[in-house]
């Protein structure tokens, strides 16, 4: 009986995907959703302008290039600790870390908001 159920929801899931992508709003989704490692945005709760990061490896420093001085929210779909830096090649100390698997929909209560000029990926 349980096993039923559990395959029930496996179906309902599959079905919900192939509508969204189908469907008209698909195109908005893919735009604020994060496919990367890492999303940096221009405004509050992931609106404006999406930059998007890989990741490569550990301690690696990526350049904020889009965004650059205007980021406000973030996702980190990634298992790093990311940190944020004022300076343009994650010179000097961070500003602040986001957590792994975290998001943050507004940076100004973490005394970030439109300064990250680079990013880097640490061991959580
Ligand atoms: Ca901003
Ligand atoms: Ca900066």
């Amino acid at each position: 009986m349980k096993r039923a159920r559990v395959r029930g929801a496996g179906v309902a899931a599959l079905t919900l995907l192939s509508l969204m992508g189908a469907g008209p709003t698909a195109q908005a989704e893919a735009a604020s959703s994060c496919a990367l490692a890492f999303c940096l945005y221009e405004h509050d709760k992931f609106e404006g302008a999406e930059e998007e990061f890989m990741f490569e490896g550990w301690n690696l420093c990526y350049s904020v290039a889009r965004v650059n001085n205007k980021a406000s929210s973030m996702r980190n779909n990634s298992a790093a600790r990311v940190q944020f830096y004022n300076t343009s090649n994650c010179s000097g100390a961070y500003g602040y870390a986001a957590s792994p698997s975290s998001s943050d929909g507004d940076l100004t209560n973490n005394g970030f908001d439109n300064k990250t000029s680079s990013i880097k990926y640490v061991r959580p």
